[in-house]
Formats: C-alpha cells, structure tokens, sequence
C-alpha cells in the first residue's frame, strides 16, 4: 500500500469516527428529550364521575329514540339545554331546517353551551346528540330507530359530566370551553347519498357554516362519538392525523399518562367521515375525533352493536366513561396552565 493510499484510510477512519461520535451524540440528545417529554407534570384535575355520565346517558335513552322530527328529539333537546344552563353555562340554540339526502326536511336544533363564555382561549367539545332513524345494520329491525346510547347519547352524556364537573371544581381553569351537541348527524347512508358526507353530519356542517358567534374560533376541538362501550378502542382516526396531529399526540399523550392507554390506542386507525371534517375544513378549527374504531383486519369497523337496536345501556361501560371523561377533563386543565417556555 503506498502511503498515499494509508493516508486516504487513515482520513476514513478519521470520518467514520467523526459520524459515530455526531450520531452518538444525536441519539443522547433524543433520549433525553424523551425523558424530559415523559417528565410533564400533570396538574390537578377533577376526578370524573363516571356514574354521573352514565346516569346522563341514560336520562337521554329514557326519551326513546332522539330521531329529529319526534317528541322524543323536542323533549330531549330541551333536557340537555335545561341541563346545561343548571350548570351555568351560557346557551345558544341553533335552530334550522336539515335536508337529508332523502330529501326530507329536519326541524334540527344545534345546542351550545359555554363555560367560561369571556375567556380568548377556548376548547370546543361535541358529540353528537341526535339518534339514527334506521338500524340498517341490525340482522332483522333494519327499519326501525336506534336507541343509540353509544351512538350519540355516550358523548353527550360525557359532555354534560364534564359540564357539571366544570361547574363544580372549587378552583376553575382559567381557560373558555365550548359544548356543542350537533343535530342530525346519524341521517347519512354510504351507499345512496351522493354528497361528500354521504348525507351524515348535517348538524356540524350547518354550525361551521354559521358559527353561533361571528368570528367564532377555538384553540382545537374534539369530538367524542361512540365512547362508552365495554373495551373501546381508539385508534388515531385519519383525517384527525392528516388535518391536527399535534392535537392527536397531545391527548394520546395525556390518555397514556393516566394509564389509559388500552383504549387510546397508540395506532393509526381509518380515517372516518364525522363531525371534525366540516368543523376543520370549513370553520378553520384544528378538530380531532375520538372515535371507536378497530384495527383494520378486526371483522367491525366500528363498535360491535354499531347502528343495530342493540346499542342499548348494556353495551355501556362506566370504565370506559372514565377513560374518555377523564383524559378530556385533564386536557381542558392543562390547556389552562400558562405556556412554560
Ligand atoms: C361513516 O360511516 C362514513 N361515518 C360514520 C359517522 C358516524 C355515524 N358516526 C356515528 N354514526
Ligand atoms: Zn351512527
């Protein structure tokens, strides 16, 4: 070898150890920002009542079938704008006419509620609250209303705990929370609606369209739909990755914390049409879904009773109200906290 060429490896071993100790280095640098990350206090939070929420959500089941257009929908709208102004949030009702895709016309009403109504930063939390009129998933009842105590009535039942709870807390976080139940989001049908939501979601289509307040907008938003069944999952839906990641890591984050993370699934699930798509693309308002999916080999997509007569208060859960309930209450309380830099 001439010396030349000694030189050349000699300069190699130079650049190899160079590479080794920069990647090192990196590498220490990561794991330390991971122990720091791991490291985020938790401030205090109420503890969630997850019997209260499931008392909610069986006052609402009590009506019947929510299906716009029936009693059970009048009554159990005015129940939820009653049972929000108890806890002293301010209410707004936002009346209007639904056309479905079958080209019927819906007497719809979006209810909010706002807690800490002055307040610049603000969380917005839905659900939405109106029944499904077809169980065209059921084996035999395909034409007949769903009770919906998961779908719809779980949310909500959450929120209004959540509501309560806010109303309660001897020391109040700092920050503005807004509740909206949507209306007619369950009048959709994937196989015959034409439009881009294939007839779902009329209710958060209409809001962000016309928000409650002119100029209206929210740090982020979540929506809680299909919470309460016995051994959810949540799987970080679609659009909510595409559209707000950050938000999805921070409430996973939080979830995990608490130890709740075999139903928040660290897993990227399917991305599903709900009541966060209009609110993101039209509104403006980074908004995920907490939404009960399954991996994608599992034989549902959704809970097993999914838009069946089935999904009665049988199917509900108290533990998992406490897992959702609970890592929402402590996200709105660490939203509350100033920024630390
Ligand atoms: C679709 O099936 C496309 N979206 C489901 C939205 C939904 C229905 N959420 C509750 N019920
Ligand atoms: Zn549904």
């Amino acid at each position: 070898m001439s010396s030349r060429s000694n030189l050349l490896h000699l300069n190699r071993f130079f650049v190899v150890l160079l590479a080794f100790v920069i990647l090192y280095g990196c590498k220490t640098k990561t794991s330390t920002e991971q122990t720091t990350e791991q490291a985020i206090p938790l401030v205090n939070s109420p503890a969630f009542n997850a019997d209260s929420a499931y008392y909610f959500i069986q006052k609402q089941v009590d009506f019947g079938p929510r299906v716009p257009n029936t009693a059970a929908h009048r009554q159990c709208g005015d129940y939820l704008v009653s049972t929000l102004k108890k806890y002293g949030l301010e209410v707004t009702e936002q009346q209007f006419i639904a056309t479905t895709y079958d080209d019927k016309k819906l007497n719809a009403r979006n209810i909010i509620g706002s807690f800490n109504p002055k307040a610049t930063k603000r969380i917005l939390l839905t659900s939405h609250w109106d029944s499904r009129p077809f169980a065209d998933q059921d084996s035999a009842r395909k034409d007949q209303p769903v009770l919906a105590a998961n779908d719809g009535a779980s949310g909500v039942g959450i929120l209004l705990e959540i509501a309560r709870s806010l109303a309660a807390a001897s020391t109040k976080p700092d920050i503005g929370v807004d509740i909206i139940f949507f209306d007619a989001e369950d009048w959709g049908n994937s196989e015959v609606a034409k439009d881009k939501f294939s007839g779902y979601c009329l209710g958060s289509q209409h809001w962000a369209a016309n928000k409650h307040i002119s100029g209206y907008t929210a740090y982020f938003g979540i929506p809680l739909d299909m919470v309460g069944a016995k051994g959810a999952t949540f799987l970080k839906e679609g659009y909510s990755v595409a559209l707000a990641e950050g938000v999805v890591k921070t409430v996973w984050d939080i979830a995990a914390q608490l130890g709740y993370n075999a139903y928040f699934i660290d897993q990227n699930g399917a991305a599903i049409t709900d009541d966060h798509v209009p609110v993101n693309e039209v509104a403006k308002i980074p908004m995920i879904d907490i939404i009960h999916t399954n991996p994608e080999n599992a034989s549902n997509t959704f809970f097993k009773d999914w838009h069946t007569t089935h999904d009665t208060m049988e199917n509900i859960d108290p533990k998992t109200l406490k897992a959702v309930g609970q890592t929402v209450l402590q996200v709105l309380f660490q939203e509350a906290q100033p920024e630390v830099m």
